[in-house]
């Protein structure tokens, strides 16, 4: 849904000309020094960037759902690590909060979150749950007016920066109706972090472990005030992250197409540039086509997303269908580059890297094709 298309474009454009302008320069910077610049942090902070999923009565700019992935397709187009910085406020580390939080959690955590003055982070994950997120290890013991938490959590995006973690924790038996939403600010005794993850690409963006030992908060420090629901909690903020990650994945494809078009043209072969060749063309025209239908898809499931309707299914094909597209779309651009693609100097070199997350997070494209079956037989 779309409230008013011209305060959307001319969001939509100003963010558009930011990435373009701004985050692009940046982008080699970010690679080298594996952090992202704080005077760039602080420009998107203005924009109000922290806060575009965040309901306006709690100081965000309360996008919808087809507003948002407007916002997401210019963000994609730059280095997926900028995204990142704002993408645990917007998504993962707040929403928890926005969907099952008491208004009291609300009040307090999201007008911090929307400026971006703390930062959110979400816990699932651990050493070893990660498909099968309804097994967490992690335990939550009540003592009087506390919890005290036990375990570890792992590849945690965001956490060397967060204030506040919404954690998955086991406070009932076995299964996801044993699981329980809490959010635990950093500075809590007990929590401390590991050291930071190296990966393969996406670097300024920062993953570590996050580990609680005999870790005591408050009891009133749980989601929505009820035990045994932190699973459904996660499993909402998912549904929603899963579009907004399909909108980066279109706005990466957008640009790997371009700086692929930029090189055809440029790249002389056999007497003429290699744009005129067929056989490249082909590739483009394949990648192009690919990039639009993602661009469809996510502009149809987040319609739906915001006329209410049950969103599983559609949330988990978008998912499965554009991070697997802009995968496919950086193979191409690499090799049309040839072995210039192969080279760091190339932007396509480290989108080639950095897309590769996009399958695996927020539920890997196998868990998409599950979830999408189960949708489909359950009918
Ligand atoms: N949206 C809303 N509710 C959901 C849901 C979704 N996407 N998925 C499950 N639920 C609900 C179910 O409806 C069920 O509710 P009831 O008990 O009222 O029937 C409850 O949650 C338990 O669901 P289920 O029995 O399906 O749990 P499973 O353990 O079988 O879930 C999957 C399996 C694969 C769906 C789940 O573990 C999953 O999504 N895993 C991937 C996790 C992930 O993305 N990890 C990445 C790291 S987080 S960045």
């Amino acid at each position: 849904m779309i409230r008013d298309a011209e305060v959307l474009n001319a969001l939509v454009e100003v963010v558009r000309r930011f990435a373009r302008e701004r985050l692009l320069p940046a982008e080699a910077r970010v690679e080298d020094e594996n952090t992202i610049p704080p005077e760039i942090i602080e420009e998107m902070r203005e924009l109000g960037l922290f806060g575009m999923s965040i309901p306006e009565d709690y100081g965000g700019l309360g996008l919808t759902m087809e507003e948002e992935v407007h916002v997401a397709f210019e963000l994609g187009y730059a280095s997926p690590a900028f995204r990142s910085v704002i993408g645990t406020n917007n998504g993962i580390g707040s929403q928890g909060i926005i969907v099952d939080g008491t208004e009291e959690q609300k009040q307090y955590w999201l007008p911090l979150m929307a400026t971006g003055e703390i930062i959110g982070s979400f816990a699932l994950t651990e050493p070893d749950i990660g498909s099968d997120a309804g097994s967490v290890k992690t335990t939550a013991r009540r003592d009087g007016e506390h919890y005290v938490l036990n375990g570890t959590k792992r590849y945690i995006t965001n956490a060397p920066v967060a204030d506040v973690f919404t954690v998955m924790a086991r406070t009932g038996g076995p299964g996801a109706a044993g699981v329980t939403a809490f959010l635990v600010p950093k500075d809590s005794p007990g929590l401390s972090l590991g050291p930071i993850d190296k990966k393969m690409g996406q670097r300024g963006t920062r993953t570590c472990d996050v580990i609680f030992d005999n870790c005591r908060i408050a009891a009133d420090s749980v989601i929505g005030g009820s035990e045994g629901v932190g699973f459904k909690t996660a499993m909402k903020v998912l549904n929603r992250g899963r579009l907004h990650i399909s909108a980066v994945c279109v706005g990466a494809a957008e640009r790997l197409c371009d700086e692929a078009v930029r090189f055809a043209r440029e790249r002389v072969q056999f007497g003429k540039p290699i744009a005129e060749h067929q056989l490249i063309q082909a590739m483009l025209a394949d990648s192009s086509t690919e990039a639009f239908a993602g661009r469809a898809m996510v502009l149809e499931a987040a319609r739906q997303f915001d006329r209410g309707e049950r969103l599983i299914q559609q949330a988990a094909s978008a998912k499965l269908f554009c991070s697997e597209m802009v995968g496919r779309v950086a193979d191409r651009a690499v090799q049309i580059h040839g072995g210039a693609g192969y080279m760091q100097e190339y932007a396509v070199e480290r989108f080639y890297r950095d897309v590769r997350l996009f399958r695996l997070y927020e539920g890997t494209s196998q868990i998409q094709q599950i979830i999408i079956a189960r949708e489909m037989l359950n009918a």
